[in-house]
């Protein structure tokens, strides 16, 4: 009987990215039947998101499944679909555990045109990748020497630097890698700065074993396939949602005989009432709209940690070339600015040296699938800036930096095509990061429901999913589908359970 009530409840989610989606997915196949997705776009997959670069498929969001391997979920859909090659399935594959750092196949090239060699480059790595590692020692020890990741970093390259024996030229080209390495972790974690990024929470994100892979169909292969397995007509698109008012008693317009707790308002007018109501917005969204979003305003508690909780943008710039200046087995180009030092405090100047901070290009591979294409990555307020500017500025400036990084004059891209992410209304930004000062009950508020406490008001009114409320995989789309997978859980074991 429980059961049948719950069958029946009107369920509304909002967002039609891979939380959302596998919210409905779980929902439905338990056998709910009144479910319905508002989604502001005219699209399903939110930051999961193909398009075509000239003839080929590129990933203007998610690029990787992280960590392919049994308890990946992600994963575990993308096999189910066949829509990974073998060697991404392949047991060995499934098996290699790299700590969420696979060791590419990597050219250093620097500023004067110059190659680095591995007897130098190797060691920096080495020595980098073990800070990193010891910096998630702190987690939740409430011991940590400094706030943030990147003080710690800092501090402990300016103790190895003392014990260099090298000349003064190898040295400042070891300080110049290591800047470029702490670009590189700002893309991973998507902030501005690892200063931002609290320490003693840093070791929360946890990674899974597999080597990361690639879907050679596109990732929004995955959200095609989940969403053939919902009701047709389950999403309403183009209909950015306003406001969710909650705790009240609101007419339906198709059942005017029954009440409900909750009611959507979109943009346009149009207002859908609930019983429940899951909110899957992007972090960067809801840390804009909040105050408006949801009515009775968010607990003190809910507002606190949603500006506490970090979220940055990670950017994209896509390069064709007729012909590649790299090696054939080069993964990734790595370009390091010789004047640079981890160690000087200098306030960058952002508008005139944005393209300072992208670390390097990955090189798109198989070039009988993607041709002679590299993918340039920025975070950061130069990533932001670099939204504002023309395809044309942005070409120029990159054709200007490989030329002076290759030592070659003549190269020129054919194409280019940057991601937006900050200035996406409905995004703000591309991931969540845990920011100084954040800790495991910052997300954990974050995805309380709404009414917070069980009172003689109805419960599980609003419930929080999307990839910034799950503790160990945020940022991933594994995490933001268990967020989703979790909330529909929630409302299955309510409906199980209540009398
Ligand atoms: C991953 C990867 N990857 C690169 C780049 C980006 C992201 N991620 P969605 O936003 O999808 O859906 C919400 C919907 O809500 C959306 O459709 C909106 O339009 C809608 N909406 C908003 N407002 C609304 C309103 N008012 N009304 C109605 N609808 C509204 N993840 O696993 N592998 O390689 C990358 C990468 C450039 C931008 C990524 C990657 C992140 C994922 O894309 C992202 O988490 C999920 O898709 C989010 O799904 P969702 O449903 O929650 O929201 C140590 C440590 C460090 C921690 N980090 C390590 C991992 C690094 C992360 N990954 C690397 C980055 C890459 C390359």
């Amino acid at each position: 009987m429980a059961k049948i009530q719950g069958i029946d409840s009107h369920i509304v989610i909002i967002g039609c990215g891979i939380a959302g989606i596998g919210a409905a997915q779980k929902l439905t196949k338990d056998g709910f039947k009144n479910i319905k997705i508002i989604e502001a776009t005219g699209r399903n997959g939110g930051r999961i998101k193909t398009t075509t670069f000239g003839n080929v498929i590129v990933e203007i969001g998610a690029n990787w499944i992280h960590g392919p391997s049994k308890a990946n979920p992600v994963f575990q859909l993308a096999c189910e679909h066949g829509l990974l090659d073998a060697q991404a399935m392949s047991k060995e594959n499934q098996a290699l555990d790299v700590g969420g750092h696979p060791s590419f196949q990597s050219s250093f090239y620097s500023s004067s045109g110059k190659k680095l060699t591995p007897d130098l480059t190797e060691p920096v790595s080495q020595l980098f990748l073990t800070l990193l590692e010891k910096s998630r020692e702190f987690f939740q020890t409430e011991k940590e020497p400094y706030p943030s990741v990147g003080e710690f970093l800092k501090k402990e390259i300016a103790k190895h630097v003392v014990e260099w024996k090298d000349d003064a030229e190898t040295k400042k080209l070891k300080l110049a890698l290591l800047t470029m390495m702490l670009k590189l972790e700002c893309c991973v974690n998507g902030t501005h700065s690892m200063d931002l990024v609290g320490l003693g929470a840093f070791g929360g994100y946890k990674t899974l074993p597999g080597l990361d892979c690639t879907f050679p169909g596109g990732y929004e292969g995955l959200i095609d396939a989940m969403m053939k397995g919902l009701p047709e007509g389950i999403v309403s698109y183009n209909n950015p949602v306003k406001c969710v008012h909650w705790n009240g008693s609101f007419r339906g317009a198709n059942s005017p005989e029954q009440t409900f707790p909750v009611m959507v308002e979109c943009e346009n007018g149009e207002t859908v009432a609930a019983n429940h109501v899951i909110v899957t917005v992007p972090l960067g969204y809801l840390k804009e709209h909040y105050e408006t979003l949801i009515k009775p305003p968010l607990p003190l508690s809910k507002v606190h940690s949603i500006q506490r909780m970090g979220f940055g943008t990670n950017n994209k710039i896509f390069l064709e070339f007729e012909e590649p200046f790299w090696e054939p087995d080069c993964e990734v180009i790595n370009l390091i600015w010789e004047d640079e030092t981890p160690l000087a405090d200098v306030k960058p100047d952002v508008n005139q040296f944005w393209m300072k901070k992208i670390f390097g290009f990955t090189v798109l591979h198989p070039p009988e699938r993607y041709g002679h294409v590299l993918c340039g990555w920025i975070a950061g307020h130069e990533s932001e800036y670099m939204e504002t500017l023309s395809d044309t500025e942005v070409k120029n400036s990159m054709t200007e930096v490989i030329r002076k990084f290759s030592g070659n004059p003549s190269i020129t891209p054919k194409r280019i095509l940057q991601s937006k992410w900050h200035s996406d209304p409905y995004t703000k930004g591309s991931y969540s990061y845990v920011a100084v000062g954040c800790s495991r009950s910052d997300i954990e508020n974050i995805v309380q429901p709404l009414p917070l406490q069980e009172t003689d008001t109805k419960p599980l009114q609003v419930l929080f999913a999307g990839e910034a409320t799950h503790w160990s995989f945020y940022s991933t789309t594994h995490g933001a589908l268990l967020s989703g997978w979790r909330e529909a859980d929630r409302l299955i074991t309510h409906y199980t359970q209540s009398p």
